[in-house]
Parts: structure tokens; sequence; C-alpha cells
């Protein structure tokens, strides 16, 4: 998000990106990748990230899924290397090394608020709750860069009808975990934690929401978010909050990390559109990762519009964003 930075770099999401590929592609030249040893202290652990960055259990799930998308899945080993988890770092690569002792077992998610029926539930429960799918879902971040994954999970409308929310439940609050001790980079994020997001009920209700528990076959992996966290296909992919422990319902907006850090730039709903442009790049184009331009274009909600553009109906999206 680039909080730190007061120029306007075009290309200042993707400049660290052909760094980090560059290097990797010189060293890579030089004969030193797939984990040569050379003498240059720290050289290893940037010619050599790990081809799957972590140990998922096998999970099966249904598929293929109407909600699919036919473009080419991003290798897993782009997914689980170039992350936003800014609990974790910053940069990039930094959840990926930085979340592998991340404990997430055990783990409970509390649903409470405006709900008649408000429960915990053990990440056994949430994933005994409904049918697993897999949903090949495009994901785009605000930074201008997507990728496609193929996500494990199930609608959170299956939750939302166990916990039987009142009349007077408008929106959902969400809440990721917070932890000094293992995320000691925590007071270098630059925002607010724990990190916090939003949705309207009727967004939050959508079949397309999704509670995903993994991804390419497997648990999610920590920098990708494990146990468990949100996807909103929609949406740009900081409102698919990681690593999450409380949904609560509720009758005001609730307010959302990247609107509080800077409200200027990020709103509430954030549905990605290219007719809005983030006040310091454009948003009518995006960069497909593993990729280095910015040469595809983005979509009004993501290529979603079919199945959620009536959600929006008589809103000025952007005044909205
Ligand atoms: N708790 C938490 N959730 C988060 C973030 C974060 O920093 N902390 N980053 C968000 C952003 S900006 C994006 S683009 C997506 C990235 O998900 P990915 O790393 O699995 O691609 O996670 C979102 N969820
Ligand atoms: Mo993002």
């Amino acid at each position: 998000m680039l909080i730190k930075r007061a120029s306007d770099l075009k290309y200042s999401d993707i400049t660290p990106r052909e760094d980090y590929l560059n290097r990797r592609k010189f060293l890579q030249g030089l004969g030193l990748a797939g984990g040569l040893a050379i003498a240059g202290k720290g050289v290893a652990d940037l010619v050599s990230p790990p081809a799957r960055a972590y140990a998922g259990t096998k999970l099966s799930a249904k598929s293929p899924s109407p909600f699919d998308t036919t473009e080419k899945v991003t290798p897993p080993q782009v997914v689980t290397t170039y992350n936003n988890y800014y609990e974790f770092g910053t940069d990039k690569d930094q959840p990926a090394k930085n979340a592998q002792n991340f404990v997430t077992s055990p783990w409970t998610v509390s649903v409470e608020g405006e709900v008649g029926k408000p429960r915990k539930f053990t990440m056994d429960e949430i994933l005994k709750l409904a049918p697993l799918e897999e949903r090949i879902y495009r994901h785009r971040c605000v930074e201008a860069w997507s990728i496609v994954v193929p996500w494990i999970g199930y609608s959170l409308s299956n939750i939302i009808n166990l916990v039987e929310p009142t009349p007077k439940a408008k929106f959902v609050a969400f809440e990721s975990y917070f932890d000094r001790k293992q995320m000691p980079l925590w007071s270098r994020a630059g925002i607010e934690l724990p990190y916090v997001e939003g949705l309207r009920l009727d967004e939050a209700m959508h079949p397309l929401t999704m509670l995903s528990i993994g991804m390419y076959g497997e648990t999610l992996p920590n920098q990708d978010g494990a146990p468990v966290r949100m996807t909103i296909p929609w949406k740009y992919g900081f409102k698919s909050i990681k690593s999450l422990v409380k949904i609560k319902f509720v009758k005001d907006q609730p307010p959302t990390t990247w609107n509080i850090t800077n409200a200027h730039e990020y709103g509430f709903y954030s549905n990605v559109n290219p007719n809005v442009d983030h006040p310091r790049w454009t948003q009518a184009r995006e960069v497909r990762l593993p990729g280095y331009f910015k040469n595809t274009k983005t979509l009004m909600f993501n290529g979603y519009g079919d199945q959620v553009a009536s959600l929006y109906n008589g809103m000025d999206l952007k005044k909205n964003y």
C-alpha cells in the first residue's frame, strides 16, 4: 500500500518485484540457483526461496466450480512468495519468511454480535461445516497486480445462516489474529493492528464471498492467511482479510484498516473499478503476475459484474470507492 512513500511513483508497486526477480535472474545466470552455497552472506536466502514455502495438508474439494475463471492459474511459487501480510513485514517476500513458525493450531473463530446463535467455531468445525469447493478466482490488489488462485473453501453464507443474524445486523466486521510476540515486525507495519475489515450484510451473504481454508489442493500457507481467511474476488485484495479470529454482526458500517490508515485513498467498498484511479496510480490496468508490465486491462468488479453489480444499484461508485 506504499503508505511510506510520499512521491508519486506510477510503477512503485512493481519496482520491488522487478528488483527481486532481476536479482534472482542475475544470480541464476551465475549458476547459483537451486540452493548452491556461495560465500556471500544471505545470498542463499535470495536465490533459493523454497519452491513451496509451506507444508500444507492435502484437502479434497469439489471441482470444477461454476465460479471458475478460465484464465491461467498463477504458479503457487508466486502466490506463496509475493504477499501482503503487514503483520509479518511490509516487503512482498517477508511474509513467506517471517510467518513460517506462526502457530495456527489450536484456532477458533468467534462469530458474535447481532446474531441469534453466537458461537465459537474450532478449525475442525469450520472444515466440516460445509462441503469444500475449489474455486479459481481472480484476485486483484489495489497496487495493480493480480493473480489467479484455486482457493478451497465455501461461501461465507453457510456460517451466516447457522448463526442467524438479527434484523439489526446490517454489516459484518472481521478481525485478524494479532500477537506482538509472533509478529515482531508489527510496530513497523504502519497500520493499526489488529487488521480489521468489513462488508455490508448482503455482500457477505453473496455466494462469491468465500471463507477460504486452502489453496492449490492444500491448507493455506501461513503467509497467505492460515488457517482461515476471507476471499472476496470483486473487491481489492485488502478486503480479503487473513488469519480470521472474529466475525461480528453490527448495526453500523465498521472501521476498516486501510480506510483508517488513509481515508483519502481507501474507501469502505473498495470494489475493483478501472474508472476510479487511485490518487497515485491508474487502476485501468494491472500486472498479471508473474509479469513485469501493467498490460492486462482491469475489469469492472474484477470481471464479476454479472454477479455482483446489482448489489450496488443506485449507488455512485465514484463516491463510494
Ligand atoms: N491480516 C491481514 N490481512 C490482509 C493483509 C494484511 O496485511 N494483513 N493484506 C491484504 C492485502 S493488501 C492483500 S492484496 C491480500 C493479499 O493476499 P495474498 O498475499 O494471499 O495474495 O491480503 C489482504 N489481507
Ligand atoms: Mo493489496
